[in-house]
This record gives structure tokens, sequence and C-alpha cells, in this order.
């Protein structure tokens, strides 16, 4: 018998709609839903890979509970009721003895996130993280800043646009299948493209104008290009008087920022960045400079964000065909969105957060998400108390907080470790108590609000009966609050009951989704009028270039701009990023993404090579304050010479994974554990890395 079932993906966690094919109880075939408008049927490399995942005979098949040291990789395999015992257990006393606070719980922020939430509130722990910070948390707080919605709560117009800038938003490697698409559409209607990094990627290649910047300088090339703008009044004037607020302040700071002092900090020609200003301001407003997908780069992150946001709000491009507008929710159209467990009323919870989010210390990050790379900190130092215990849902510090050897470190200190993963990751492998989750064709998930032009909601929806003997995150979640007493915060049985209470107050039921896998409140678009109807929630309704955010707290508008260290002799600045066949940490074992690229390499500019003496190909050490290790050299002109790169996500440890145990290096292993401290991103880009012949 064969069957087509609609649902989302989850190879990454942009979770693009799909259309899979099942025959006889079997997935035969994974193709984009062909009724989504931007998707028409196109996967990315990674979400063709999903069979590959389902029939992966290396994936974690039954919970198991460590027998030897952390790391040892000694195990015995447990029936749930054996290790949801076991965690509830040693939860319980931890709880008892040290407060529901001394539990954190991080994850990727997923259709289930508002279950662990409730979770954590239940058991009275403010101490829930997702990976919004360490992926662009001062994108957040930048948008925050100017708008007063976040970063997640605008969107681009790809498919209109005339001119988009990108500052190493590698689109067409670091994948969002909507995205490539509309871009590509607007491309073929005639878009212009300029992008900006110090590598050559796959999207230099399809731009019209590449610049090599030198690494870390975007902040200057804005400065001098808005320089350009306000001195040659080439911004949409009615738009900024209309809405901006500290158009004077920004002129006043702008003056000493011109394109010839850009030209020493940036190494792009003074000319090539008064063109650029010209030229994408004649296509105001349906121009897009991008803000960026992870913007995790630098300490100074936010202000860099900020000025790209400024950037786009002097073309007018702010809620412009063809520029960024803000997502629109159900209440648009008097509806309302799917409830949320979250919801409830939980007993309030007075401590701070482990990494003191919204305290004086820390207080700009977006509490809704945290900032988990703090985390190790927070451990081994006890500040602001002692944490004891650690839930990894769908996440990895190991490998996706900076510094490795410091997490390890803090791991030690923790009476327990668990991680609900799909995967044997390194997570799994340091864990005392591994919980398998069902992968996304094993599961119906919970709703997903998908706010944008049209608000919609899509479901992801069990395609086959689970392989192993695995569960659903939010029962595996709902079956441990049972055991330490608060079961009542979870009112339902399976995940069907769980999406029906979510859809209840929507006017939507489990069965509209069946003929598309979506369905949708609007017919139509909705743009607000830009130039009188923009709902911005901003303490004054403007977009604040001089932003209340930043100064009721201590900051600075607009801060000098510092110069941007180059690295000292005999080093480069190590900077890292994601290619098309790879998600993060956790495809290197996938059987068909590991056979087409099993390892990653270092790009290493050519003539530096060549001083050090090192060829293409050569097995090199690099080394950091942090860390070292060994990996293969890839001898290019395609890079600046202050850089060295690597793909994130290699270099695993778990040897139960074993295509991808050990093969490559962990850019974690080398970076320090440094951030933004006012925007929340940390910079994965400030370390210094020497790089020597082996
Ligand atoms: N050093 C360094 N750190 C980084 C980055 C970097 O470039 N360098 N990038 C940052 C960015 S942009 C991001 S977004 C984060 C991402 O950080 P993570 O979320 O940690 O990375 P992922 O690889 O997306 O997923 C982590 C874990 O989820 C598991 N997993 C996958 N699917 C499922 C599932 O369906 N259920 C469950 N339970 N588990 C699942 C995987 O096996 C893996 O162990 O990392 C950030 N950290
Ligand atoms: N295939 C694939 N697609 C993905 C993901 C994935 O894991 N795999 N993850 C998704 C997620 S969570 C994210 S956050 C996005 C990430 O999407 P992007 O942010 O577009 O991707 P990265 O690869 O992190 O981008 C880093 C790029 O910045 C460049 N760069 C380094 N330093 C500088 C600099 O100083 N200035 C400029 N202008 N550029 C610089 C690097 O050379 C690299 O090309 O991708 C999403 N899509
Ligand atoms: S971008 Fe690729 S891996 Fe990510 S959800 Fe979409 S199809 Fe799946
Ligand atoms: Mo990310």
């Amino acid at each position: 018998m064969e069957k087509e079932v609609y649902s989302l993906c989850f190879m990454c966690s942009v979770r693009c709609p799909i259309k899979v094919t099942v025959k006889d109880g079997e997935v035969t075939f994974i193709e984009g839903n062909p009724k989504v408008a931007g998707i028409e049927g196109s996967l990315c490399p990674r979400g063709s890979a999903g069979t590959a995942l389902l029939y992966d005979d290396q994936r974690l098949k039954h919970p198991l509970i460590r027998t030897g040291p952390r790391g040892s990789g000694q195990w015995r395999k447990a029936s749930w009721d054996e290790a949801l015992d076991y965690v509830a257990d040693k939860l319980k006393g931890i709880i008892d003895e040290h407060g529901g606070h001394s539990v954190v719980l991080g994850e990727r922020t997923q259709l289930a996130t508002h279950v662990s939430k409730t979770f954590l509130k239940a058991i009275g722990s403010p101490n829930h993280f997702t990976h919004d910070a360490i992926c662009k948390g001062s994108v957040n707080t930048a948008c925050r800043s100017l708008f007063g919605y976040t970063d997640a709560q605008m969107s681009m117009d790809y498919a209109n646009t005339k001119h988009i800038v990108l500052y190493g938003r590698n689109l067409f490697e670091a994948i969002e299948v909507k995205a490539v698409n509309n871009m590509m559409k607007g491309l073929e209607r005639g878009a212009k493209m300029t992008y900006i990094d110090p590598r050559v990627t796959i999207t230099a290649t399809k731009a019209h104008k590449y610049f090599m910047i030198r690494p870390g300088t975007d902040l200057a090339f804005n400065y001098a290009l808005i320089h350009v703008i306000l001195k040659e009044r080439l911004y949409d004037a009615e738009y900024v008087n209309k809405w901006v607020l500290g158009l004077q302040e920004l002129q006043d700071f702008i003056t000493p920022y011109t394109p010839q002092w850009a030209e020493k900090e940036t190494g792009i020609p003074a000319q090539a960045i008064i063109d650029l200003a010209r030229e994408v301001s004649r296509d105001k407003p349906s121009v897009i400079f991008h803000f960026g997908y992870r913007g995790a780069n630098h300490t100074n992150e936010i202000y860099m964000r900020r000025s790209i946001m400024i950037l786009n709000a002097l073309m007018g491009s702010v809620e412009a065909k063809g520029g960024f507008f803000f997502k629109k929710g159900p209440g648009e159209v008097g509806r309302k969105p799917a409830q949320k467990l979250t919801e409830q009323k939980f007993k309030k919870i007075k401590v701070p957060r482990f990494d003191k989010v919204g305290t004086p210390d820390f207080p700009l990050p977006d509490p809704n998400h945290g900032v988990g790379q703090m985390l190790p900190f927070a451990i081994l130092n006890e500040d602001p108390y002692p944490i004891k215990a650690l839930i990894a849902f769908r996440f990895d510090p190991i490998m996706s907080i900076p510094d490795t050897n410091l997490m390890k470190k803090a791991l030690e200190k923790l009476d327990l470790v668990v991680c609900i993963d799909i995967n044997m990751s390194d997570i799994a492998w340091y864990s005392d108590v591994v919980l398998p989750e069902s992968t996304y064709l094993e599961r119906t998930d919970c709703v997903q609000q998908a706010n944008g032009l049209k608000p919609q909601m899509f479901l992801r929806r069990q395609a086959v009966e689970p392989r192993y003997d695995t569960r659903e995150g939010a029962i595996i979640l709902k079956q441990i609050a049972e055991r330490i007493g608060v079961g009542e915060y979870f009112p339902y049985e399976s995940m069907e009951d769980l999406v029906r209470w979510q859809l209840e107050p929507t006017g939507f039921k489990l069965e509209d989704f069946d003929a598309k896998g979506f369905v949708a409140y609007s017919k139509d678009q909705i743009f607000w009028d830009r130039l009188n109807g923009l709902k911005l929630k901003t303490p004054s309704g403007k977009i604040e270039f001089k932003s209340s955010l930043l100064e009721e707290a201590g900051f600075e508008s607009f801060p000098a701009y510092e110069p941007m260290p180059s690295p000292p002799e005999g080093h480069f600045r190590l900077v890292v990023g994601r290619n098309a066949l790879h998600t993060h940490v956790s495809t290197q074992n996938n059987p068909y993404l590991n056979e087409l690229c099993p390892e990653n390499v270092l790009w290493i500019n050519d003539k530096k090579a060549a001083e050090l003496g090192i060829k293409d190909g050569d097995i090199v050490e690099v080394t950091s304050s942090k860390g070292s290790g060994k990996i293969k050299a890839f001898v290019t002109d395609l890079i600046h010479p202050e850089a060295v790169f690597m793909l994130h996500g290699f270099g695993h440890e778990s040897k139960l994974a074993e295509r991808s145990y050990g093969k490559g290096l962990s850019d974690s292993v080398l970076q320090e554990n440094v951030s933004d401290m006012i925007g929340g991103s940390p910079g994965l880009h400030e370390t210094f890395v020497k790089v020597q012949a082996v």
C-alpha cells in the first residue's frame, strides 16, 4: 500500500515542508511539498538524506545508562521505565536538595520547545536556554533595539528585491530552501546581488559584486556606506522623517567615518564603497541589506547588525515590497494562534537565570532564549548558584559551545547529564542517560505557527512507525514530569492529543492539514502601509537609531569604532561556517552525507601557506590558546590572507558514530568562549590560531 504524508523536514531546523511517500510502511521518497509556494518540490541535499537517517543502523535505538566513567563509552541497554525512573529519581533528589533552579535544560529551538519550557517552569527553574544566542543573539537584540521586534519576527522579500547586499550570508550553501528559490527567482527577474566575505563561497560566485573584506571589519564598511548615504542625501527622506528617531545623532557620529578611512580598515577601495552606496540607493526601497543568519562573530556584533538595519531604514526598505517585512500573525486577521503549554499558570520563580540574563549584569539578551554559552562559567564558578543537572534536548553543548575543554570540565562537575537525541552525538557520549527520540519521519510534533506575509500553520506528521524503541520528546518529558510529581502540567496522552489541544483556539482541526500539510489564516499577503501604518514596538513608536533599550541599560547607541586587530605574526583569524552537505554537528555520521563530505579541511591563503612551507593536502597542526588539532590544508587564493576557514561540526569524539569518529577537526576545541556582552552572541571569530606543517 502506498500513501503520501505531508510533513516537515528536520534534517535541519529550517523545517521545510515536505511530502513523504510511504510504501508498505517504508519511506520510499521525500520531496519538497509541491503545494507550498517557494518550495514547489525542492529539497536540499540534507533533506534528501532523511531516508539515510531513518535507516541508519548507528543511530540511537533504545535508552542507554552509563556504566563506566563519563566519556568512557561503557553503557548498558535499558528499558524506558528503567531509564525514566533513573532520571526522575536523580532529578528529584537534586531538586529536593538544591532547588529546581539547579536544573538547566538547553535545546535547539524546536516545535516542542513550549513543552521543555513547561517542564522547567513546573519544577521551578528559570534555566531554559535555546541555541538562539549562540546562533544570532546579537541580531535579535539589534532588531529589538531598533524596531521592538526580534529578527525572528522579520523576514525579507527575496523574489521582488532589486538589490541585495549579503555580509557573509552564504545563502546558497547555508540553506533555507524557500530563501534559495525566492532569491533565484529574484535574480532571474534582474535583482543585483552584492556579496561580502573574506572567502569566496558559492554565493560569491553568483554575485554581481564580490568584496574580499578584511575579516571582522564589516562595521567599518557600513559606517562608510552610511556616511556616503547621509552626505549625498541618498536616503528615503519621507520615510526617514516619518519613522526614524536619532537621525541627527547618527549624522554627527558618522562624519569621521569616510570611505577613505574605511578603505584602510577593510581593504575595500573607497570608490567601490561610494559606488555601492549610490547604486543601492537608486533601487530603494526595494533593497535588502541582509541582517545575516548566524550573527555570532565578534564582541561588537550588536553594533554591526544594527548598522545593517540602519541602512535598511535609510533606504525605507522596512515593510517595502522587495525589502524587509514584519511577519504577520493570526491576530492581524482577528484570529488566534495555536495555544502552548506555557500559557498555564505556574508558581512564580524568584531566582535569577544561570546566565544572569535580565539582571544588570546582562540586561539585554532575549530572556525567551537565554545565553547558552554562559553555561560552563555558571557551573564552574557556581555563579549565581550551583548547577547540578543538565538536560540537553536536541542540542550538543560539547560541539556547539566554544571551548570544548572548558565545557567538558564543567560537565564533570554535574551530578546528572541527560540527553534526548537521535544520534550517538558527542553529548550523548558524555551523558549519564541517553534517551532516544523518534526521528522526524517517525513522529508527529507540535504545531508550527508560521507567521509571515500570510499567517499559516504547518504540522509535522508521523510518516512511519518508529523502527526502534524510541519516543517523542514531548512524551519523554511528560513521562519524567509524572515521575517527579508535576504531571498535571502535561494534559495529553499522545502527540495527537497535544496537537488537538493546541489547535482548539485556532478554528482549525487536525484533519484540515491532510490536504496540503498546512492551513492559512489569510488568502492575501498583508503589508502594513509603510508610510502611515508601521506598528513599531519601541517605546517611541519609531525606528530607534538612538535606542532607548541600549541607553536605559547604560550602553551607547553609537560607540566609537574600535579597529579590528590583525592577527600577530604567524597567526590567523579562525573563521568558520557551513556547507550545503551538513547540518552543524548532527549529520556527519549520516551514511549519504558522510560519503559526500567525510571531513573538513583548513582553507589557507596560498601566499601565506607558501611562507609556512604548507602545500595543498598537507596535514597541519592548528593551535589556539584553548586547544589544538590536526587537519588537512586546502591551499587557495580564495581566502583573505588574515583568515583561515574550517567547516563547523567535524572532529566527533563519539566512537559509536563510527563513520564520523575522529574525522576532521572541531572548531569548538580551538575557539575561546567570549561574548558580545550587550547583544548576547558569542564571538566565534575572535580566536587567533597558529598553523604549522607537521
Ligand atoms: N563552534 C561553533 N559553535 C557553534 C556554531 C559554529 O559555527 N561553531 N554555530 C552555531 C549555530 S549557528 C547554531 S544554530 C548552533 C546549533 O547547535 P546544535 O543545535 O547543537 O546543533 P545541531 O547539529 O543542529 O543539533 C544538535 C543535536 O541535535 C540532534 N538532533 C537532530 N535531530 C534531532 C531530533 O529530531 N530529535 C532530537 N532529540 N535530537 C536531534 C543531533 O543529533 C545533535 O546531537 O550551534 C552554534 N554553535
Ligand atoms: N547546509 C546548511 N544550511 C544551513 C545550516 C547548516 O547547518 N547547514 N544551518 C542553518 C543555520 S542555524 C544558520 S545560523 C545558517 C547560517 O547561515 P550563514 O550565516 O549564511 O552561514 P555560515 O556558514 O555560518 O556563514 C559564515 C560565512 O561568513 C563568512 N565570514 C567570516 N568572517 C567574515 C567577516 O568578517 N565578514 C563577512 N562579511 N563574512 C565573514 C565565512 O567565510 C562564511 O562564508 O545556515 C542555516 N542553513
Ligand atoms: S534546508 Fe534542507 S535540511 Fe533544512 S529543513 Fe529544508 S530541506 Fe531539510
Ligand atoms: Mo544557526
